[in-house]
């Protein structure tokens, strides 16, 4: 099984590189906005680009990666909300469990329907356990998926959450209080996450600014997602990128 990107992803994270993905939403793509990411992009030495949404009611999405395949050469990842996102345009795929719900469905049910399709796209599959948490907004993540995201307070659980997807054989976590959250994931529960698994951890989810993406790196967290905040405001993806680039994680107590 090709298993590029996630190979080079753990070497980074051996050198302790930090990675940052910029988000596309194909839905929320405002026109000229795109080619405007792309073009900041490859100044910013954006790592990664996560393509998809919670909710994708328009067609866009072929045009998202044949416009990213046209003018860019960063990986992209597709990062569904369902099956229906998956696209053999990108080069891998971050293969969804939402091990934070209960929701049998999200966490083997739509697998099992795109297992076929998925193995015929030839994408780089790449397992991963998602977990949602509270990010002080009910988020469209939590809403489609019909589950409870995990308390924002709630460190201990989040983090035992994590491990039994790294012990079920999860290749990444992915802790995200959702798109377009009031706040982000806490400092504290990034740490005790880090602490806990082996695995790369992408957290995601309300990061605002290029301050908040440090402390998050800082906090512990191995890539680091961005979306609404470059929607926005394109022009911070320099800044974000580079405070991502040159910040270590430094493991605070709290
Ligand atoms: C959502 O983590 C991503 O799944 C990005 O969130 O849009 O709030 O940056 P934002």
């Amino acid at each position: 099984m090709n298993q590029r990107l996630y190979q080079l992803l753990l070497e980074a994270k051996k050198r302790k590189e930090k990675k940052f993905a910029v988000l596309i939403d194909p839905d929320k793509m405002r026109l000229g906005n795109l080619e405007r990411i792309l073009a900041l992009s490859k100044e910013a030495r954006v790592d990664y680009f996560f393509v998809g949404g919670s909710l994708v009611v328009h067609d866009m999405m072929d045009y998202c990666l044949d416009t990213i395949r046209k003018l860019s050469t960063i990986p992209t990842i597709l990062f569904p909300g369902s099956p229906q996102q998956i696209n053999a345009k990108a080069d891998a795929i971050l293969l969804l469990s939402l091990i934070s719900g209960r929701n049998p469905d999200l966490l083997i049910g739509q697998h099992v329907l795109s297992a076929t399709t998925l193995k015929k796209s030839g994408l780089e599959i790449i397992s991963t356990g998602y977990v949602l948490v509270d990010g002080g907004t009910p988020t469209t993540a939590s809403y489609i998926s019909g589950t409870f995201p995990i308390p924002y307070n709630k460190d201990e659980i989040a983090a035992c959450t994590a491990l039994a997807g790294e012990q079920l054989g999860l290749q990444l976590i992915y802790l995200d209080a959702g798109s377009g959250a009031s706040r982000g994931v806490s400092e504290s529960m990034i740490t005790m996450t880090h602490r806990t698994i082996d695995v790369p951890l992408i957290v995601g989810g309300g990061i605002r600014t290029p301050e908040h993406a440090a402390a998050n790196v800082r906090a512990g967290a191995d890539i680091i997602v961005v979306g609404t905040a470059l929607e926005r405001e394109p022009g911070l993806m320099l800044e974000m990128a580079d405070a991502v680039h040159s910040t270590k994680n430094s493991f605070r107590t709290f």
